[in-house]
C-alpha cells in the first residue's frame, strides 16, 4: 500500500520540492492549500484539500479522514521582522496551526509522524557560532519567537504522548521558487529586469550580512530523512559556511558580464539590525544520523536562480 504524506504550505518553496519529492518516492501525497491556485505542474497527482491551517474543526477531520503516515508542517507566515509590535498574528498563525495539528494527530492519527519547520531564527541572538542542536534558543525576531513556541510545544507531545516528530532548525534555503521579498530572489529577479532593460537599479540594506544559504531542495530531502529515522529528534539543517550578501550580488552581475557596483544601491530602510555573532549552523549531527550533507553552494544555486529569471521575463511569463 501506498505510504500517504500530508503537508501543511504544499503551495509554497519547500512544500512544491517536497510534494515532488514524495511523488517520486511513491507515495500518496495530500496538501493544505488556501484557495484554488494554480502552483505546480504536478497539481493533478495531488490530493489539494482548501482550507485554513488556523481551523482546528477542519484540521482536525483532515487528519482523521487521511490519517497520514507523514506531516509536514511547513505552513508559516516565515517573513523576518523585528517590528515586536506589530505582528501578533505572526504567532497566532504559526503557534495555533501547530497546536491544532499536533491535537489532531494525538486524538485521530498517533501513528502519524510529524515534521515541524523550526528556524535558525530561534537561536536569534547567539553568543558563539556555529550553532547546534544544544544551543540555547534566544529569538528576537516575532517569527523566532512563534517558530520557539512551536517547536517547544512540538518537544512537550513527543515527550508526554510519545508521539514521532522531528524538529528541523533549517537555516536560510533558497532557490527559483523563493519569494520576491527574500534578498536572493529580489537580486536574482532585478538582475534579470536589468539585464533586460526592464530596471536599471538594484536596492539593498546590508551588503555585508552574513548568512548560511543552502539549496531547497535539498533541505526537504533533509525533512524526510528525519521521519524515516528509527527515534525522532531535533537537526540543524544547515551548510555551515558563511557568505556575504555582496559576494552573492557580485557573482550574480558577474554572470551578465555586469559589475554591481555601477547598479546596486544600499538604503538604511532596508537594514535589519543584523547579529554581531552570525547565525551559522553546524550541521555534524545531520551528516552523521541522517547522512544528509548539504551540496549545492550558493553561488551555484544564485546562478540558477538568475537564470531562471532571465528566462521567465524573456517568456514574459508571470512570477
Ligand atoms: O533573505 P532574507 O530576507 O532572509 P532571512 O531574514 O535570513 O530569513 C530567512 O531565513 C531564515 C532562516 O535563517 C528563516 F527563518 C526565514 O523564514 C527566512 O527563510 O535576508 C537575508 C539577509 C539578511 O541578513 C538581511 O538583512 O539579507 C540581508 N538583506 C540585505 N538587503 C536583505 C536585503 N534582505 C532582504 N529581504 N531584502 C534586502 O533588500
Amino acid at each position: 500500500m501506498k505510504k500517504k504524506a500530508f503537508i501543511t504550505g504544499i503551495s509554497g518553496q519547500d512544500g512544491s520540492f517536497l510534494a515532488e519529492q514524495l511523488l517520486n518516492k511513491g507515495y500518496e501525497v495530500h496538501g493544505l492549500v488556501r484557495n484554488e491556485t494554480n502552483f505546480s505542474f504536478i497539481q493533478d497527482q495531488l490530493h489539494l484539500h482548501i482550507g485554513n491551517a488556523q481551523d482546528g474543526n477542519h484540521i482536525s477531520q483532515l487528519i482523521n479522514l487521511i490519517k497520514p503516515d507523514e506531516c509536514y508542517h511547513l505552513a508559516s507566515t516565515s517573513f523576518v521582522s523585528y517590528a515586536l509590535d506589530a505582528e501578533l498574528s505572526i504567532v497566532e498563525n504559526n503557534f495555533n496551526s501547530t497546536y491544532h495539528l499536533l491535537a489532531a494527530i494525538k486524538d485521530h492519527s498517533p501513528h502519524t509522524k510529524l515534521y515541524f519547520a523550526g528556524s535558525s531564527e530561534m537561536f536569534g541572538d547567539v553568543a558563539n557560532a556555529p550553532q547546534n542542536e544544544s544551543t540555547s534558543l534566544n529569538p528576537r525576531s516575532i517569527y523566532g519567537i512563534s517558530k520557539m513556541a512551536g517547536a517547544m510545544l512540538c518537544r512537550n507531545y513527543r515527550k508526554q504522548h510519545g508521539l514521532f516528530i522531528c524538529n528541523g532548525i533549517l537555516y536560510n534555503h533558497e532557490s527559483y521558487r523563493r519569494p520576491m521579498e527574500f534578498v536572493t530572489r529580489k537580486i536574482a529577479h532585478t538582475l534579470a529586469q536589468i539585464a533586460c532593460g526592464q530596471a536599471h537599479e538594484l536596492v539593498l540594506g546590508n551588503l555585508d550580512a552574513k548568512r548560511d544559504w543552502g539549496y531547497a531542495p535539498e533541505y526537504v530531502d533533509a525533512m524526510w530523512r528525519m521521519l524515516n529515522q528509527d527515534e525522532p529528534d531535533d537537526y540543524v539543517i544547515a551548510t555551515g559556511q558563511l557568505h556575504t550578501v555582496r559576494s552573492v550580488v557580485k557573482h550574480a552581475f558577474e554572470l551578465v558580464n555586469l559589475d554591481y557596483q555601477h547598479y546596486v544601491k544600499s538604503n538604511e530602510a532596508y537594514y535589519r539590525q543584523d547579529q554581531a555573532i552570525p547565525l551559522q549552523g553546524d550541521p555534524s549531527k545531520a551528516k552523521q544520523q541522517l547522512g544528509w550533507q548539504a551540496k549545492k553552494d550558493i553561488f551555484s544555486i544564485i546562478e540558477e536562480m538568475v537564470e531562471f529569471d532571465l528566462q521567465r521575463l524573456k517568456n514574459k511569463e508571470a512570477v
